[in-house]
């Protein structure tokens, strides 16, 4: 069947898609500029279908933010506090492991960890944190850390990137979450996280991670001042790493939220632009495997809505999320497998509950 586009301009894409060809620059910017929304999503659709024809992935996990106290103190974000503040908290090994018992009895498949980078806390603690998941849940597996918390664990330590993941993964770390690139920018990273580490940083850690035989996501925060110039750049960038290292194993775009931020005037992304961004980083990361909808940034309805245009997973049934609910998201703290795979089925997918490593989970439930 010939698909009809209302915008014309994306027949010449189509063709590239249907030929695996790789997209350019112009092609992404165009993409952006396209007002047919349902063109740029049948074109995401293709790609999707053609790598996991229906199924749409979940997974079971519970996330663990260790400590809210952080020097960067980046505009964007709402979940970061100084010590000083009586929301400040810091978890000592006690209260990681009452965290980990609380939920002991649920099949928790991976922990996500990160936190603020707090001067209190030294690399041992770092250490001791994995090994304490691990001692209690050894069957699950650990994605901890971004980027800018390698970057200060081996600033605070004084030993090379390669051997803090050395030790890190030593100490049990499975694989690296997206978070810390937020749009690789220089003009956005001076005015919304100037303490932060530039591009060339952070894609000099990931490299290093996946050297060391570790698998990543990459992230990308949009919606806020960053241009769809800027959009596409960092997707490119990432593109061009994952042709290096082929360690990226899934894209998550990062729907802004910006109640109790530095930017609380800005306004909400729009679904439009959520399912364009989820659309176009699937067609412009054609090395990426999977594009992830997250729903506690989008929300339940539009993330199943986005499993039709290029997304193939939903993330996770996390439990307690805390670093997009306190800067105002209105989807739930956590959902369970049987929310998860109505939504999925509803949507007309197949559900497949996975591990970190995308490995099928057939559990009777
Ligand atoms: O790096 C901070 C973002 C990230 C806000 O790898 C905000 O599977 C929106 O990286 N509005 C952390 N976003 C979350 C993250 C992540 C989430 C889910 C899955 C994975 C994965 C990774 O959250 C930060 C930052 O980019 N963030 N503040 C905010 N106000
Ligand atoms: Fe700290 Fe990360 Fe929040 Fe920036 S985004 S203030 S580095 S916790």
């Amino acid at each position: 069947m010939k698909w009809n586009f209302a915008d014309k301009r994306l027949e010449n894409i189509y063709d590239k898609i249907k030929k695996a060809t790789r997209l350019s620059k112009e092609d992404g910017l165009l993409l952006f500029d396209s007002f047919d929304l349902n063109g740029v999503g049948m074109l995401a659709d293709t790609v999707r279908q053609r790598l996991h024809g229906q199924k749409a992935f979940y997974i079971y996990n519970q996330h663990l933010n260790y400590t809210n106290i952080c020097k960067n103190r980046c505009l964007f974000c709402a979940y970061a506090v100084d010590k000083v503040d009586t929301a400040s908290y810091s978890w000592n090994m006690e209260e990681i492991e009452t965290r980990l018992m609380e939920r002991i009895d649920e099949p928790v498949n991976e922990l996500h960890i990160v936190g603020g980078l707090n001067p209190d806390l030294d690399f041992s603690y770092f250490t001791q944190l994995l090994k304490t998941v691990k001692r209690i849940r050894p069957n699950s597996k650990i994605k901890a850390f971004t980027c800018v918390e390698i970057d200060y664990l081996s600033n605070l330590s004084g030993l090379s990137i390669d051997a803090t993941v050395a030790a890190l993964k030593n100490a049990g770390l499975d694989m690296m979450p997206g978070g810390g690139a937020e749009v690789m920018s220089e003009r956005v990273r001076k005015k919304l996280f100037p303490k932060k580490m530039g591009k060339e940083r952070w894609l000099e850690i990931m490299e290093a991670v996946h050297r060391a035989g570790l698998k990543s996501n990459a992230t990308m925060l949009y919606g806020h001042i960053e241009t769809v110039e800027e959009r596409i750049d960092h997707l490119i960038l990432l593109r061009e790493l994952q042709e290096k290292t082929g360690g990226f194993s899934a894209f998550i775009p990062l729907a802004f939220h910006s109640k109790n931020t530095g930017l609380a005037d800005l306004p909400s992304t729009t679904a439009v632009d959520d399912l364009k961004m989820i659309a176009i980083s699937r067609l412009m990361l054609d090395n990426f495997p999977h594009i992830k909808a997250y729903w506690v940034m989008i929300g339940e309805k539009l993330a199943q809505v986005a499993l039709n245009y290029g997304a193939d997973d939903l993330d996770g049934t996390i439990i307690e999320e805390r670093i997009t609910h306190t800067a105002g998201a209105k989807s739930a703290k956590g959902l369970t497998r049987e929310q998860m795979e109505e939504m999925i089925i509803s949507a007309g997918f197949i559900p497949i509950e996975r591990d970190s490593f995308y490995g099928e989970i057939h559990a009777e439930h």
